[in-house]
C-alpha cells in the first residue's frame, strides 16, 4: 500500500509540473523553477554588454594615428634655420634734422637735411619725404647697404611770411619766413643857387635823402654848414650831399655870408 501512495504522489507531482497548475497544494515548490528560468535568460544579455566595450578599443588605435600626424607637424622646425640666415632685415632710421637758416626772408632758400641710416644688415632703399605744413612737397630715394648712413638734403623757399612746420624722414622742426625790411627809398632834392640866394632856403627831408645844389649864377658860391662843406661851386657846377643824421642843419655861403639856408632832416618814420 505504501508504494501505491508514493506512486500516486509522484504522479500528482508530474501532472502538476506538466500542467503548470498553481492551484495544487504543491505550488509552493514551483517558485524555485520559475526563478531559474527568468535568471538564466536575463544573464545572457548582460554578458553581451561587455563586448560593446571592446568596440571602444578603436580609440586606442587613434593615438597611433596622431603620432604619425605629429611628425609632419614637426616639419616647421626645418623652417627655423632659414630664419637664422636672415638675422639682419633692412631697417631705416632718421636723425639729425637740420634746417638752415631757421629764419629767412621771403623767397630765400632754406636747406633741410636729415641723416638716414640703414640699421639692418641688408642693402635696401628708403624714400625720404619732405613735408611742409603736413603737405608732401618733395621726396628722395636713397639706397643704402647695411649699416650705412647718408645725409639727404632738400632746398626750398617760401614766398609768404610765416612759421612753417617741417617733417623730413619722420623728424619735425620749424622755420620762419619774414618779409625783408622795405628797401630804403631815398630822394634827391634840388636846390638852386641863383641870384645870390639858396632857392628853397628851407627844406625838409628824411634821413638818407640827398640834396644837390646847383650854382646857376656866374660867380662862385659855397655850401657850408654844420658838419658839411661842399666848397666852391663855380657857375653851372653842382654838388650833392646825403644827410644820414636826423637833425636841423643851417648853412651859408662863405663868400656871401648873407646867403643862408636850412635843412631839416627827419627820421623818415
Ligand atoms: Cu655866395
Amino acid at each position: 500500500m505504501a508504494k501505491v501512495f508514493v506512486g500516486l504522489l509522484a504522479i500528482v507531482l508530474v501532472v502538476s509540473l506538466v500542467s503548470g497548475c498553481s492551484q495544487s497544494p504543491a505550488s509552493p515548490t514551483f517558485p524555485p523553477p520559475a526563478e531559474n528560468t527568468p535568471t538564466s535568460p536575463a544573464s545572457t544579455p548582460v554578458p553581451a554588454l561587455p563586448p560593446v566595450e571592446p568596440a571602444s578599443a578603436p580609440p586606442p588605435a587613434l593615438p597611433p594615428a596622431e603620432n604619425t600626424s605629429t611628425p609632419p607637424a614637426s616639419t616647421p622646425v626645418p623652417v627655423l634655420p632659414p630664419a637664422e640666415s636672415a638675422p639682419a632685415p633692412v631697417a631705416f632710421t632718421s636723425s639729425n634734422l637740420t634746417i638752415s637758416p631757421a629764419e629767412v626772408d621771403t623767397g630765400k632758400s632754406i636747406t633741410i637735411s636729415v641723416m638716414v641710416t640703414n640699421t639692418g644688415g641688408l642693402s635696401g632703399s628708403y624714400e625720404v619725404i619732405l613735408k611742409i605744413d603736413n603737405i608732401a612737397v618733395a621726396t628722395q630715394n636713397v639706397i643704402l647697404s647695411g649699416g650705412a648712413s647718408q645725409i639727404v638734403s632738400f632746398v626750398t623757399a617760401r614766398d609768404v611770411a610765416g612759421t612753417y612746420t617741417v617733417n623730413a624722414g619722420g623728424l619735425s622742426g620749424t622755420f620762419k619766413v619774414k618779409v625783408p625790411p622795405a628797401p630804403v627809398v631815398s630822394t634827391t632834392y634840388q636846390v638852386a643857387i641863383r641870384g645870390f640866394a639858396f632857392n628853397s632856403s628851407q627844406i625838409t627831408i628824411k634821413v638818407g635823402d640827398t640834396i644837390t645844389w646847383t650854382n646857376q649864377d656866374s660867380v662862385p658860391h659855397t655850401v657850408t654848414g654844420d658838419g658839411f662843406d661842399l666848397g666852391n661851386l663855380a657857375g653851372g657846377q653842382s654838388r650833392s650831399y646825403t644827410f644820414i643824421t636826423a637833425a636841423t642843419f643851417t648853412y651859408h655861403c662863405n663868400i656871401h655870408p648873407y646867403m643862408q639856408g636850412q635843412v631839416t632832416v627827419g627820421s623818415g618814420s
